[in-house]
């Protein structure tokens, strides 16, 4: 009997509260703990040969550090070093959702995706091969109707596949930020690579990404680094570069690389009127 630690990721309204309900209440008890300022509820239940320790994270947007709830996530994902993350995505709002995914591939862990509000999505007329984006994306994805119950137990065999590494979809990929930020994050990524105690724990990667961002938590997560001040020197010259570079700060330019990842996943993938129900402005 393996225990499988799983945390829920997901937007606000993307069904998270009904599938975390919907795992745990039909098999054993919901439990309740506080977080500083934000909650997270906590389940355990069974399925097959494992037991699931589910934790459903306060639903974001992103993953930063902007708000006490995206803070709140991205500590427990690098604390806690849950399993497997499942990335609870509203089908009918696929542009916005996928943001988060980016950042969570950016971070190097283990996902898989619960497309859910799928029943409304199919509704609206649209088609997802959602095996193909899943495999660009090198995440597993299966389609959920929370409210309803279908996939369930589909996405928790699918979890346990990718703790145990036996699902094929699983690949690690990067999302290509172009030659310019390329540079710049094997730059810094060579200089987190001297410490091995950090790349022990977190892709040197993600962090290079995050310190281009002028992410102040992954500052402080290197800040006892031996080579911490060729780090920030470093940094500020390359935000300069890439400044001048884009016109924009690199946090902009990540972002907007971000979203045309996407936009190109899902015109590969995607028919529909929109994949996006609140088009961005
Ligand atoms: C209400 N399909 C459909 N069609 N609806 C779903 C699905 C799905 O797959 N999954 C969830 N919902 P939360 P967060 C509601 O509450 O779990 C619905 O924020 C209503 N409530 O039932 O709360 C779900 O935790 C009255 O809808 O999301 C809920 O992530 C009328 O999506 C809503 C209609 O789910 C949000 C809906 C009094």
């Amino acid at each position: 009997n393996q225990v499988i630690n799983v945390a829920l990721v997901g937007n606000p309204n993307s069904g998270k509260t009904s599938l975390f309900n919907l795992a745990s209440g039909s098999h054993e008890r919901v439990g309740n703990y506080s977080g500083v300022t934000v909650d997270a509820k906590t389940a355990r239940f069974h399925q097959g040969h494992y037991t699931f320790n589910l934790v459903d994270l306060p639903g974001t947007y992103s993953i930063t550090e902007y708000t006490p709830e995206e803070l709140y996530v991205r500590t427990h994902i690098l604390r806690e070093m849950p399993d497997v993350v499942i990335n609870v995505v509203d089908a009918t709002n696929l542009e916005r959702n996928l943001f988060l995914t980016t950042q969570l591939i950016d971070m190097d862990i283990k996902v898989v995706i619960a497309l859910n509000m799928y029943d409304e999505m199919e509704q609206t007329g649209a088609r997802l091969d959602y095996e193909h984006l899943g495999r660009m994306l090198g995440i597993p994805i299966v389609p959920t109707v929370a409210s309803q119950g279908t996939g369930i137990r589909r996405l928790f065999d699918t979890v346990a596949k990718v703790f145990e590494d036996k699902e094929p979809t699983v690949r690690h990929i990067h999302i290509n930020y172009g030659t310019d930020l390329e540079e710049a994050i094997g730059i810094l990524q060579n200089k987190i690579w001297e410490n091995s105690d950090i790349v022990a724990l977190y892709s040197s990667r993600y962090l290079a990404i995050k310190l281009l961002e002028g992410d102040q938590s992954s500052f402080k997560l290197l800040e006892k680094c031996a080579n911490f001040n060729d780090i920030t020197k470093t940094q500020a010259l390359l935000k300069q570069k890439l400044e001048k570079r884009f016109g924009e700060n690199p946090e902009s330019a990540i972002a907007d690389a971000k979203y045309g990842f996407i936009v190109g996943a899902l015109e590969e993938t995607y028919q529909g009127e929109t994949h996006d129900k609140h088009a961005r402005t």
